[in-house]
């Protein structure tokens, strides 16, 4: 690869740059222009080094398989900090660390950490870049995966030079942590098996990691910039960037309602996204903006306005099929990184639920012959694909030169077998805040080391950059500043039987329920009160082309009230863990909707 002459005009950066050289002593530099020639290069290089193994070209064109190391599969929350002046600003659900020790302990990190590698600089733009939405980061790094997935997903190199003289630019350092010996061989994922840290310093903004090359661990420009940097600096703007899913649904009359939706990791973000109405719904559409990230603000006509600043995604692999996500399937046709996912015998790759029966001989992804009876998984529960956005056939046209569409709906769903119906509708805005402070869901694979059930509120728990009672307050008081608030939901496509079957088909048929959302938004839905909120009752759903019980209906709306005033009970005492910082007005819709549970 030849290096390229492009220099970094703004000497803070430069500055910056040289130190961390110094510091990490790699065996050369590379500033990333960004281009597709680029990107070929990078990719070739790494079939060279093993890192990637390139998939049949007639199978699956320009794209490639990615094995990662066994411990470095997802997201580490445990070794995730905000480093914050107090404590109390970061918690109570942040890992806060002390910012001067946390930098002197890294600086002796990456003392030589890149030795016998190559320091990669990735300009980069979340957001269009010389949009109002826009944020530009430097990442500093010593994997050429994450050069690959940055350029999949973000903005990278040349077009956003231009904007790096502005006065906020997030300095991203990355490091795999593990320099090579003279003559040593690198391994095909290398990381370090001792220390990892992903952390954001919120006094300037910068992100440091060390140890990890997976995901959200080291692509610094999605959830460690995107959401825990945003986040912070939205709060004190007056704006919210979110772990939220964008869409417009268009009617047959032409219109479009956009709604934005959070569910926790690996609960159906990308999916929903990309949903393709079922048999039934002729003239309607979906319209992708985002799948994993929104920046909403209120606009000056009083309505909120999100923009998606990612241009690629990440996607969760396993139950991927042509039934449950078309659009996504068309969209890893060609020109996508599979990272542990299985390798078939004829150089494509596959995982579970892609086909209802395995092929035979398979490569698992830890490399080893698999075949359905070797009692494991052929792909890890968090592989996933990473690919450009322009790939997708659902995409929205509103989305290619970054324009903000407004919101008129918000989304929150988690993973919950039992008690939460199938959708409810809040009956007024603190409400909804509340509902949202209190979304739960079941251990998913996207982070190690969950609890059976855990509290995340706002499917933001591991991506909040400050403190969760502040946040909560934050988002009470932006119905101050809107003329007209969204409507706030709760869904749940994971309600389960007596026998462990989810109960709704879910993937496209949840578009029945999107429909009645937008219904509502607009007037034109009916529903009935409940102790939750307003729920549709059987008729109010379009049910056209699924048979679909009315008594099965009924389980997914049953709400026993015992059950519901237990689960009420326990969000008061998950709630007061955000004491002091927890606005009280939360805890007074609590004591409402216990008495109308009551009642
Ligand atoms: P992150 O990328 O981790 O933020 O995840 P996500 O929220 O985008 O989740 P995604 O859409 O990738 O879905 C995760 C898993 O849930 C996949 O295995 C999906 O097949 C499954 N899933 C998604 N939607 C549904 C649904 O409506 N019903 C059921 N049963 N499973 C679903
Ligand atoms: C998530 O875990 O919410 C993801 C994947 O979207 S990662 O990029 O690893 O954060
Ligand atoms: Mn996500």
């Amino acid at each position: 690869m030849t290096h390229t002459n492009l220099l970094i005009a703004n000497e803070t950066l430069s500055a910056w740059i040289n130190e961390i050289r110094e510091l990490c002593q790699p065996s050369g530099i590379y500033v990333c222009n960004g281009s597709d020639e680029e990107y070929r290069e990078l990719c070739d290089q790494m079939v060279s080094s093993g890192m990637m193994i390139r998939l049949n070209p007639e199978l699956r064109p320009n794209s490639f398989l990615c094995r990662s190391d066994p411990t470095d599969v997802a997201r580490l929350e445990h070794r995730t900090f905000i480093c914050c002046e107090r404590e109390e600003d970061a918690g109570p659900t942040n890992n806060w660390a002390d910012p001067s020790k946390m930098r002197a302990e890294l600086k002796e990190l990456f003392r030589g950490a890149m030795r016998g590698r190559t320091l990669y600089v990735i300009p980069f733009s979340m957001g269009q870049p010389g949009s109002a939405y826009a944020m530009y980061g430097v990442q500093l790094t010593d994997s050429p995966y994450v050069v690959a997935n940055m350029k999949l997903m973000a903005h990278i190199g040349e077009p956003v030079l231009p904007y790096l003289d502005q006065a906020q630019v997030v300095r991203c350092l990355h490091s795999v942590g593990k320099p090579l010996q003279p003559g040593e061989t690198d391994s095909t994922w290398p990381c370090n098996a001792d220390k990892k840290y992903i952390v954001n310093f919120q006094d300037d903004h910068s992100i440091v990691s060390f140890g990890s090359g997976y995901g959200g661990n080291a692509l610094l420009g999605k959830k460690c910039l995107a959401l825990r940097t945003a986040s912070t600096i939205a709060r004190t703007e007056g704006w919210l960037a979110e772990h939220m899913l964008i869409l417009g649904v268009e009617s047959p009359n032409g219109d479009t309602t956009y709604v934005a939706g959070a569910f926790p990791s690996a609960c159906g973000k990308t999916n929903f996204a990309m949903l393709v109405p079922p048999e039934g719904f002729d003239g309607w559409k979906v319209k992708t903006v985002g799948d994993d990230i929104a920046w909403i603000r209120p606009g000056d006509d009083g309505r909120l306005w999100a923009v998606n600043p990612e241009i690629g995604f990440f996607g969760v692999a396993p139950g991927t099929n042509a039934k449950t996500n078309p659009n996504m399937m068309a969209a890893v046709k060609s020109d996508t990184i599979f990272t542990n996912c299985a390798l078939t015998a004829d150089g494509d790759i596959w995982w579970e639920g892609l086909t209802d029966v395995a092929p035979n001989n398979l490569i698992d992804w830890q490399g080893n012959p698999w075949t359905s009876d070797s009692g494991r998984l052929a792909a890890h529960p968090n592989a996933r694909f990473t690919v450009t956005a322009a790939n997708c056939p659902s995409m929205d046209p509103a989305r290619d030169d970054g324009q903000a569409v407004p919101i008129s709906a918000f989304i929150f769903g988690g993973r919950l077998s039992h008690t939460f119906p199938l959708v409810y509708e809040a009956r007024n805005w603190e409400e909804g805040v509340y509902w949202a402070a209190t979304l739960g869901s079941e251990a998913t694979a996207a982070a190690e080391n969950q609890a059976a059930i855990r509290n995340d509120p706002f499917a933001m728990l591991p991506f909040c950059g400050y403190n969760m009672g502040d946040y909560f307050t934050h988002w009470l008081s932006l119905a101050g500043r809107l003329s007209e608030t969204p409507g706030i939901f709760r869904v749940n496509w994971f309600r389960k039987d007596e026998v462990g079957r989810f109960v709704w088909p879910g993937f496209s048929q949840n578009m029945r329920v999107l429909r009645w959302i937008v219904g509502r938004v607009k007037n034109e839905a009916g529903g009935r009160e409940t102790p939750l909120g307003v729920m549709p009752s059987y008729s109010d759903i379009d049910w056209n082309g699924l048979p679909f019980s009315e008594e099965k209906f009924a389980v997914l709306g049953r709400i026993d009230g015992e059950k519901l005033s237990r689960e009420l009970v326990s969000h008061q005492a998950y709630l007061s863990t955000f004491q002091p910082r927890l606005p009280e007005r939360l805890l007074q819709i609590g004591d409402i909707l216990q008495r109308s549970a009551q009642t």
